[in-house]
């Protein structure tokens, strides 16, 4: 039973996440509306940083996630394997400014237009005396429309890949 506390909020139909994938995804991937999902804490992997994180989504087949659309943004709270989401600590998507300070890129080359997206009240704020933080994760706390944040790159935490469906 999935509970949202704070669902007059937020004007959307609660989308339908499909365990059994029906052949449509991997096995271990999860498919949710029309894309297939991987969070690397559903297989109790170790945590990694971004880098280790991206090239773990490559092997299986995908990347890691590029999110644009809120759907996407409950898919923590969806996810039996991943739970309890409000511990599951930093998850790495695919959106870093590595490449410019402050021009938040997905790594599908699509820019994160600036004061959009989901980011947390006063991130990204790339904070760190020297390196800042040039990759993106999200967090699950209670707003599924505040849930990214900027950390460093170098950091060791869960992922989410995302890939297309078999057809
Ligand atoms: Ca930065
Ligand atoms: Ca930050």
């Amino acid at each position: 039973m999935v509970r949202f506390k704070i669902k007059p909020l937020f004007p959307v139909n609660v989308p339908h996440l499909t365990v059994n994938s029906c052949g449509k995804c991997g096995p271990g991937w999860l498919l949710l509306n029309t894309t297939c999902y991987f969070h690397s804490k559903s297989a109790s992997l170790p945590l990694r940083n971004w880098w280790e994180s991206r090239a773990d989504c490559t092997t299986r087949g995908g990347n890691l996630a590029v999110i644009d659309n809120i759907e996407e943004q409950y898919l923590p709270k969806l996810d039996p394997s991943i739970r309890p989401w409000w511990k599951s600590g930093g998850t790495w998507i695919g959106l870093s400014d590595a490449h410019a300070e402050g021009n938040w890129v997905w790594i599908n080359n699509v820019t994160q237009e600036h004061g959009k997206g989901y980011w947390i009240q006063g991130e990204p704020n790339n904070y760190g005396p020297s390196t800042g933080e040039d990759c993106a994760a999200f967090v699950n706390i209670k707003n599924p429309r505040q849930t990214w944040y900027d950390a460093s790159c170098s950091e060791e935490k869960h992922w989410l890949c995302e890939t297309e469906p078999n057809t």
